[in-house]
């Protein structure tokens, strides 16, 4: 058993980021079986979900002419435009059936404004506008998380830079994470991490 001052945020295992999904992550599926594994393992256990409204800024079909994995800018700064994904209530938000979600303490939905995004379990994407996931750790006497999930170099890294940037000691379990690598993306987002001091198992 691990200490219950290290909690266990599985970020984003629902079916638009597994195959067959709109945003589907390569053998995203492929590490349910060793994240259901971790979650008996840990004492502080969070689920993150990926919860967009249908007219959401990240959506490509948003933007007129703009095509899906193209860059704009926004006023929070540049942001990929993403197929439409994670729609709220829809099943493609809802998590993988493989994921056990009942051993889960608390599940954080994220990206529900429609005018900015929130790659991170702790801050939207202008990386000033708290979740509450702070908090809710912190009150709950955690000091270092461990991260698994989908995808390792958007949501995963983003989540793991921040917790750092906090003050939480950071893991993130490789094996248990897959990632989109968009020109160079995990490259960049591993990079950042490492120099975040998270460390990568
Ligand atoms: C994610 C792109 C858009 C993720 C979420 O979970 O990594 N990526 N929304
Ligand atoms: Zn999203």
């Amino acid at each position: 058993m691990r200490p219950a001052t290290d909690a266990l945020i599985v970020i984003d295992v629902q079916n638009d980021f597994c195959p067959g999904g709109a945003l589907a992550v390569i053998d995203g599926d492929a590490i349910i079986p060793e994240i259901n594994a971790l979650m008996r393992e840990f004492q502080v256990r969070v689920l993150t979900q990926d919860w967009h409204p249908a007219d959401h800024a990240s959506f490509a079909a948003n933007h007129p002419g703009k095509a899906a994995f193209s860059l704009i800018e926004m006023p929070y700064g540049p942001q990929v435009l993403w197929p439409v994904h994670c729609v709220q209530g829809t099943s493609g938000a809802a998590f993988h059936t493989g994921l056990r979600t009942d051993p889960a303490d608390m599940v954080l939905r994220k990206g529900f404004r429609a005018a900015i995004d929130s790659y991170s379990a702790f801050f939207e994407n202008d990386r000033t506008t708290p979740t509450g996931l702070e908090g809710y750790l912190r009150t709950r006497g955690v000091d270092h998380v461990t991260l698994v999930g989908l995808a390792t170099d958007f949501c995963v890294a983003y989540s793991a830079v921040d917790a750092a940037r906090l003050g939480f000691g950071v893991s993130v379990i490789e094996s248990a994470c897959r990632a989109i690598d968009l020109d160079g993306s995990l490259e960049t987002a591993r990079r950042a991490m490492t120099e975040a001091g998270v460390v990568l198992l």
